[in-house]
């Protein structure tokens, strides 16, 4: 029999274990309670099962095993890897693809209730690839700049044009190792050919057409997507948001946007604003209708509109316990099937919007950009119709503020204000030693492991050491839940050099920037960095570190891998999906170690897997003093730091006039 956890082995957030609780007094399963009746399958989860064809699936547990066309483990692992990296690859970008049809419509006033909020951003885009400007409408830019993203997708020739953003060194090696991606839809067709039966059987050859898959999305789809979210609905900037199942509320009809992808949930926004609808629900008899999101949809939302996030990946089967969602609506990728289950004992509406998606058993209203207003507030009438059968509610109470909304626009400006507009203060506060790194942290959740646990301890620990925090997805909401993302609040949680910093600049020591296709304005922020000058002349000499410490999509494999070709030291938390059986099976660990040694050969950067929270920390700190030591930089040490900042000024303030000046000035008195 499996063994099935305590509640309070599931989740380190409150909110958590308290819908937990209910669910177990309903009698209710959730994920947490599958993973624990599902074991996983120890030989597919080290990746040695091939399923690529109808000779197996070939099952290679034993040292020699090869499959039935004679594939070896390596090769076994590698397509298996490589198969994953480009179903995640074409998640963002056609997610990317979506939003570049959508700008093209914008541009050609075939959309209902969508402008370009951001022509700021609209020119800057535009200027990377020497679109006109002079003379023209934003409408006018944004159709020729719709057509060159559209066409990134099935272009089959030449270099994908996001590429040219990257650092000259880092484009130089990516040609040189032959992993420019051509076009979106290319490589991610051509991964899928390659690891088919019988195609590329060299492990290396296959993984490093797996490198040039993600590139099409960390360096095109993805960063596409980013591009036009922010033209359309306006690049983020700090503002007040707040997280956690207690933004529900009991005298409004609750409304959870869940998915990734803003379009249906910027409308959605929009709808609740409308005074049609106010009036619908307050003839209804609820306050208003409340909305919020779950996922990167919360992302989105929240640092654009500060709509409030619900929750991350694993609060979605949450929010539905706790009896108050009138309805979760639904767009694409990490929406789980059992929504739909989970949703029977209660009154919520679970209803799909994509073409793309539609579940079993959910109601599709089908979302299109022509009449999105409209769609928008049919929607919501269902939600508030729905109200009425509302059964008994139980809305923890925790919620947390944040700041979120740190684009890589509003890091530059507020390092020097529009005045000057630079990174030089974050790469001197880096070499000086003041920062010792910068770590992005990011990723999912995975019910195998106790929610949030492993992303609050990696954050709290590398801020104690003065590394600066970036975070996306779900490891955002995580943090945002668990108090890390406000400005003073969190400020006696870290190290003495990087409190100087944030108190300087005033910013949070975690800063949340965006959704999982957003990882591309960290990749912006990097090059940046590097552009300024200081750090080395390549992102792999930055000391920076990314860490997913509990992924579980094949988006994060995806992004992980653009992060090692552009440079990164990336550590994975949880298993490797191509572990291996080291020690038993014979070859079994040789792409394992491929993608660390001997990708960081190549590139700079490397892929590892590390369960160990505590060692994932000591190799983040040592992999950031490595790069230190290598740029001739000062060690870092703590000790020469947090004599100045508000902190200490604050204090010294408290204190009596006579006291103040002695430890001003040594004397007690004039
Ligand atoms: Fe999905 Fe983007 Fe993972 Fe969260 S973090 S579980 S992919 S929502 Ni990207």
């Amino acid at each position: 029999m499996p063994k099935k956890r305590e509640v309070s082995e599931y989740s380190i957030d409150p909110a958590a274990q308290e819908m937990l609780n209910r669910a177990d007094k309903m009698g209710i399963g959730t994920a947490f309670t599958r993973a624990d009746a599902m074991p996983p399958c120890n030989i597919g989860g080290a990746g040695m099962c091939c399923k690529q064809c109808g000779m197996g699936p070939c099952r290679l547990a034993k040292s020699g095993d090869v499959g039935v066309c004679g594939a070896t483990i390596e090769t076994v692992q590698a397509r298996n890897l490589t198969r994953a990296i480009a179903a995640g690859s074409a998640a963002h970008s056609d997610h990317g693809r979506d939003m570049a049809f959508v700008l093209k419509a914008v541009a050609n006033g075939e959309t209902e209730g969508y402008e370009i909020k951001d022509v700021a951003k609209l020119h800057m885009v535009a200027s990377y690839y020497d679109i006109k400007l002079e003379g023209r409408t934003p409408k006018e830019i944004a159709n020729e700049l719709a057509d060159l993203y559209i066409a990134q997708f099935g272009q089959q020739r030449g270099e994908a044009v996001p590429v040219r953003r990257a650092p000259k060194k880092r484009q130089e090696l990516w040609r040189k190792l032959g992993v420019v991606p051509r076009g979106v839809d290319r490589e991610i067709v051509e991964a899928l050919h390659r690891t088919h039966i019988g195609d590329d059987q060299d492990y290396e050859h296959i993984l490093n057409h797996a490198i040039r898959t993600s590139m099409a999305d960390g360096w095109a789809g993805s960063m596409i997507a980013t591009d036009i979210s922010d033209i359309l609905f306006g690049s983020p900037a700090p503002l007040l948001g707040q997280a956690n199942l207690g933004v529900l509320k009991s005298d409004m009809v609750n409304v959870v946007v869940h998915g990734h992808e803003p379009t249906l949930s910027e409308m959605i926004v929009a709808a609740t604003q409308d005074p049609e609808i106010i009036a619908y629900a307050k003839a209804a008899g609820a306050k208003g209708v409340q909305l919020s999101g779950i996922c990167c949809t919360a992302n989105e939302t929240l640092m654009r509109q500060g709509i409030p996030a619900a929750g991350n990946f694993l609060h979605q089967e949450l929010a539905i316990l706790t009896g108050s969602v009138e309805a979760m609506v639904v767009d694409v990728q990490c929406i789980m099937q059992a929504l739909v289950e989970l949703a029977s004992h209660f009154h919520t509406k679970i209803i799909t919007t994509s073409s793309k998606v539609k579940i079993t058993g959910a109601t599709h209203i089908e979302f299109d950009e022509q009449h999105a207003l409209t769609t928008a507030k049919d929607i919501l009438k269902l939600a508030i119709d729905n109200y009425k059968n509302r059964g008994e509610v139980q809305i923890p109470n925790e919620v947390s503020d944040l700041i979120p909304g740190f684009s890589h626009e509003y890091i530059n400006y507020m390092l020097g204000g529009s005045y000057r507009a630079s990174f030089r203060p974050l790469n001197d506060a880096i070499m000086s030693g003041r920062i010792r790194g910068v770590a992005a942290i990011v990723g999912c959740n995975n019910p195998r492991s106790k929610q949030d646990f492993m992303h609050v301890k990696v954050v709290r620990e590398l801020l104690k050491q003065d590394v600066l925090v970036v975070q996306t997805g779900c490891g955002a909401i995580a943090s945002a839940k668990l108090g890390l993302m406000l400005g003073e609040a969190g400020l006696d949680q870290v190290g003495p050099g990087l409190r100087e910093i944030c108190e300087t600049i005033g910013i949070p020591p975690v800063l949340h920037m965006g959704s999982c296709v957003d990882n591309t304005r960290i990749l912006t922020v990097l090059t940046q960095m590097v552009e300024e000058g200081g750090l080395g002349d390549d992102i792999d000499q930055i000391p920076a570190v990314a860490l997913a410490p509990e992924w579980m999509s094949e988006k994060a494999l995806a992004i992980a891998t653009y992060c090692v070709a552009s440079g990164a030291y990336v550590i994975f938390g949880g298993a490797s999906p191509v572990g291996g059986m080291p020690g038993r099976v014979e070859n079994s660990d040789k792409v394992l170690n491929y993608l660390s040694e001997g990708w960081e050969k190549l590139y700079g950067g490397k892929l590892e897997f590390i369960a160990d929270p505590d060692e994932m920390i000591r190799k983040a700190l040592e992999h950031v003093d490595k790069k230190r030591a290598a740029l001739g930089l000062p060690e870092y040490n703590a000790a020469r730091w947090g004599k100045s900042g508000d902190t200490k000024m604050l204090e010294l303030e408290a204190l009596p006039l006579a006291e103040r000046r002695k430890a001003l000035y040594g004397v007690a008195a004039d």
